[in-house]
């Protein structure tokens, strides 16, 4: 490492240090005039709604949270890579093949990156996407119901960060390896990391009509850190752009050793290039593991398929598919402009941003302007690509969403502010502190061909003294300005659930009127369903019970149950007759090491109960779902096993 480098890194460290250990106190005291007037900007009259859906990561809780804004008000946690008991997600049997995985079923993950589908480069409401980092997976939620609908699992890949961002049709969401691993995982040494080490780019495509994803190909690169991607729009559709660092390549003290380099890269993959390659049998075949779990809405089950093989495309076969675009260093997020024509790469160990011309790179690429080659591909020449420089002054440049104006936003962790600036002219418009220490940004279609504008939100990775304290732990914190005037004003700022990375936003117009209400206990298809009280049962094979019940306001049918032995396997398949929205019904019973059930009306759900000793126990509703809620309960008795209690059920007095 050089001298230099190593006494800037160290600089930079220190700085964040001292920055993070002295902020201003920073209260509503004194924002001054206009924080009245701030209020009322974000003040939802109780009854009314808000403006725009958004979709918070939830950062290492595996989630994804659902805020309106500009209220800020939490309306909903998806469950999607983490278990949740609060709605039985993980812990029922229908949705626990949505956490398989080649290494059995996961119960947590890190949510990063929420996307949202787009149509023409615009967001369409119809789903989101949201990439798991450790093990490498992405979640499709279905803006109809706000449910985890599919997870995939990626092979390859270690720290699947680079993902999930879609093209400009959803032709496919990516996923790229921010962990470079051995290709394929086998034992080898850590040392060895340059010989045995590579990095997959991977395109996962969507089905346009049911959301389907499937891993198209992948793309080897060399064993480089992937750090963040966007697709291309308008001119530049076709081609995604994926940052990396650590192209020292460097496998320990990283934070040292992976910041070397005065310049890391900006992987351009032209994929349409790449499809032609897979169209002309140039990928190899090569055997693989992974997973594909799908929920069906009408089942209301996911289902786990084991994948065997993946198509990888390597560069040096395949030229021109992939193109290195030199970028200073250690770049961190890259994002697209609305027009397609500005690569925007926060380097954030860099002072100021390089920001590539698309045009330039094809002509760059065109008269071969490069540099060098690494394994087959190409290094373009920095100074025949670059469109312009963005001196802005800030330090520890992150990422970068864009309104409808012209205007970019970009975020620096170290000093702490989000700096507003003039595409194409690159000059600085406007700064705002953050407190404290952001790292995402989101203006609503901010990384689309379309911003919607209005408002910016900054995710801030330190709280300290924002809200009353809570122990040690302080949630993460985002902040909401006004960004509709010259001059970005602070609104609001609220806790989050987790740590929000990244998150997306739409106006309500576009997800509102599809959300669903119930589902049609017609169309059930379960095969457990119960669609009548009169079909209630309890069937006895061998030591598994199966319990069909139904739930309505307010009793479940069966409410009383006798002949289960200790050591007996017993499944609650309970369907929720109601047909009307927002009346769920809860399931518990005494002694189950389980969550409880939250069915929704129109749907069945199943508990698994293994009773270890006789008694009589209890079993109730967990919802509140009428006067009578708090009589919607029953007994199941068990008794040893061997004794002849024989196998009764009932409800009323039907015994
Ligand atoms: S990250 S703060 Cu997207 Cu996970 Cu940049
Ligand atoms: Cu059903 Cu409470």
């Amino acid at each position: 490492m050089k001298m230099k480098s190593i006494f800037k890194f160290s600089m930079a460290l220190s700085l964040l240090a001292i920055m993070v250990a002295c902020q201003p106190k920073q209260t509503s005291r004194n924002l001054g005039e206009g924080s009245s007037d701030a209020a009322s900007r974000v003040y939802i009259a109780p009854g009314q709604m808000d403006e725009f859906y958004a979709f918070l990561s939830g950062g290492f809780s595996g989630q994804v949270s659902v805020y309106g804004l500009p209220s800020g008000r939490l309306m909903k946690v998806i469950p999607v890579f983490s278990v949740d008991a609060e709605k039985g997600y993980g812990f029922n049997e229908e949705t626990k093949p949505l956490l398989q995985t080649s290494f059995g079923m996961v119960p947590w993950d890190d949510a990063h990156h929420p996307e949202l589908s787009q149509t023409a480069g615009i967001p369409d409401g119809r789903w989101l996407f949201i990439n798991g980092n450790n093990t490498p997976r992405i979640a499709r939620i279905d803006l109809t119901t706000f449910e985890t609908a599919e997870i995939i699992e990626i092979p390859n890949s270690g720290g699947n960060h680079s993902s999930p961002f879609t093209t400009e049709n959803t032709e496919y969401v990516v996923a790229g390896t921010r962990f470079s691993v051995p290709f394929p995982q086998k034992d080898v040494p850590i040392g060895s990391f340059k010989e045995n080490f590579k990095g997959a780019l991977s395109f996962i495509t969507v089905n346009p009509e049911t959301g389907h994803m499937e891993v198209a190909f992948q793309v080897l690169l060399p064993a480089f850190s992937y750090d963040l991607a966007h697709s291309g729009k308008g001119k530049s559709h076709g081609w995604t752009f994926f940052t990396s660092y650590n192209t020292e390549q460097s496998n320990t003290l990283m934070e040292a050793n992976a910041s070397q380099f005065d310049k890391d890269f900006v992987a351009a993959v032209n994929w349409k290039k790449a499809e032609e390659y897979v169209k002309a049998g140039k990928a190899r075949e090569i055997p693989a593991s992974y997973f594909h779990n799908v929920y069906d809405d009408k089942t209301h089950m996911a289902t786990s398929e084991e994948k065997k093989t993946v198509k990888v495309l390597i560069p040096s076969e395949c030229p021109d598919m992939v193109y290195f675009l030199p970028t200073p260093k250690s770049p961190h997020g890259v994002d697209v402009d609305p027009t397609g024509e500005y690569i925007v790469g926060a380097g954030k160990l860099s002072a100021d941003m390089a920001v590539h011309s698309f045009t330039k790179m094809l002509k760059a690429i065109e008269n071969k302007a490069f540099e060098t080659t690494i394994d087959g591909i190409p290094v373009l020449k920095y100074d025949e690509i670059l469109a312009g420089m963005v001196s802005s002054g800030g330090l520890g440049p992150l990422h970068t969403e864009f309104d409808a104006n012209g205007n970019a936003y970009t975020t620096f962790f170290i000093s702490s502010e989000v700096v507003k600036w003039k595409v194409g002219t690159w000059e600085v418009m406007d700064r705002v502190p953050c407190y404290y220490s952001v790292g995402h940004l989101m203006i609503p279609g901010g990384d689309s061909k379309q911003p919607f504008g209005k408002y910016m939100l900054a995710m801030n990775k330190i709280t300290k003294d924002r809200y009353l304290p809570t122990g040690p732990e302080l949630n993460q914190s985002a902040q909401l300005y006004d960004i509709s005037g010259d001059k970005m004003q602070l609104l609001l700022d609220f806790p989050t659930v987790g740590e929000p990375h990244y998150a997306q936003a739409i106006p309500a117009g576009l997800v509102q009127p599809k959300s669903k209400q119930y589902f049609s206990i017609a169309e059930n298809n379960h095969p457990h369903v119960t669609k009548s009280e009169a079909d209630s049962k309890v069937v006895r094979d061998g030591n598994i019970v199966r319990v069909y019940m139904t739930a309505i306001r307010s009793h479940f049918a069966p409410d009383n149950i006798e002949g289960i032995y200790v050591g007996d396997q017993v499944y609650f398949h309970v369907t929720n007759l109601e047909q009307d929205w927002d009346v769920p019904h809860g399931f518990a019973i005494q002694s189950s090491r389980n969550a409880e059930l939250l069915i929704m009306p129109g749907q069945t759900e199943t508990m698994f109960w293994a009773p270890d000793r006789p008694g009589v126990f209890p079993m109730y509703c967990t919802d509140f779902c009428s006067a009578l809620h708090q009589e919607m309960q029953g007994y199941v008795r068990v008794s040893a096993k061997g004794s002849n209690v024989p196998l009764k059920w009932w409800v009323g007095n039907q015994q």
